[in-house]
């Protein structure tokens, strides 16, 4: 028998469920969450043949380069920015994702955060600890409705579908914007209508983005995309936080161009911007959209199924279900 395969789990994960992989490989653990820098990230993946990762490991060709057994990254994560996939490729390694599993928790969080941003809910919960609350009056926190407004949506993919979704029910108008136009049956389970990107941003009363972060993608949301939305607008951005030009925002929400942000990533992460942290019109999260308990479980046990099927174990032995450089495997 040959020798047993090695895997790398960058940060601590549920142990129950990585505990599957015990069966079939020995995991190197990490037992507290690191910042991984790249020489580090190089010298895991240098004798491993297997990687668990989370958005904060870059893995690019500067990482790889030493890695001569490795054969999958699985990612935790639908987005993947942070894998460079033609490195990856390049390198003859497998590289995955985790779709659908966080599809509804995700849509449930943006509407959360679009509510919240909308209504100036944190911001009237910190008015209220700072005992700023004397006197009840009639004209205090005033906010922006949602049911009769225009939602936007920018990336129609399953998550904004979610999202129009559920903007149904709360009696708002869905107007979107994707790379390509949604099937016709989709567009009318939505009730969601394509427009053009600055139709979009003009039209909307409440924008919120969940596309992938792409260097096509980057910083779509500049001053001029921002200077055609309505002053009385909010954006809310849950894709990645390089999609928006973050002083330009902030410059819009300081001088009354924009009502308000709902930011749950950040182009820097986990550093945010002191530009924008003195404002008070940003609701700001850790990049908490996919946190519930059982959404985080089921995306490491999606994971964890990818990995597997990239050593070449479990039920999908070789065909990892989330592959996202089907290239590889053709090799193989
Ligand atoms: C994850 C995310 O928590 O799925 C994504 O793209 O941003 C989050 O759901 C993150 O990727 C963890 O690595």
């Amino acid at each position: 028998m040959g020798e047993r395969p090695r895997v790398w789990v960058s940060q601590p994960l549920f142990t129950d469920v990585l505990a599957r992989i015990d069966a079939h490989a020995e995991v190197v653990r990490t037992p507290e969450v690191a910042a991984h820098g790249s020489a580090d990230i190089a010298a895991h993946l240098a004798g491993v043949d297997g990687a668990l990762v989370t958005l904060n490991e870059r893995i690019d060709a500067g990482v790889l380069g030493a890695a001569r057994r490795l054969r999958v990254v699985a990612n935790l994560g639908v987005g993947y920015n942070n894998l460079d996939l033609d490195a990856l490729t390049r390198a003859g390694v497998m590289a995955t994702n985790t779709p659908d599993v966080l599809t509804e928790t995700t849509a449930d969080f943006g509407f959360a955060l679009l509510m919240a941003t909308a209504r100036r809910i944190t911001e009237g919960e910190r008015w209220l600890r700072a005992g700023e609350w004397r006197r009840w009056s009639f004209e205090t926190l005033l906010g922006q409705d949602l049911h009769g407004t225009t939602l936007g949506i920018l990336g129609m993919g399953r998550i904004g579908q979610g999202i129009a979704r559920r903007a149904r029910g709360f009696g708002m108008r869905v107007l979107y914007h994707n790379r390509s136009r949604l099937p016709e049956a989709t567009e009318r389970e939505c009730a969601a209508r394509f427009v053009d990107r600055d139709a979009l941003f003009a039209e909307a009363d409440h924008l919120v983005l969940v596309l992938p972060y792409t260097p096509q993608t980057r910083h779509i949301v500049d001053a001029a995309a921002l200077a055609r939305m309505k002053p009385t607008a909010t954006l809310v951005n849950i894709a990645r936080g390089g999609i928006v030009d973050e002083l330009a925002l902030a410059g819009a929400l300081a001088g009354g161009r924009l009502a308000a942000a709902g930011l749950d990533v950040f182009e820097d992460e986990p550093r945010v911007r002191p530009e924008l942290m003195a404002l008070r019109n940003v609701v700001l999260t850790p990049h908490i959209g996919s946190a519930s308990g059982a959404t985080r479980r089921a995306m490491v046990a999606l994971a964890v199924d990818n990995l597997l099927a990239g050593l070449g174990a479990g039920p999908h032995a070789g065909r990892p279900p989330n592959l996202l450089n089907p290239a590889v495997a053709g090799a193989a």
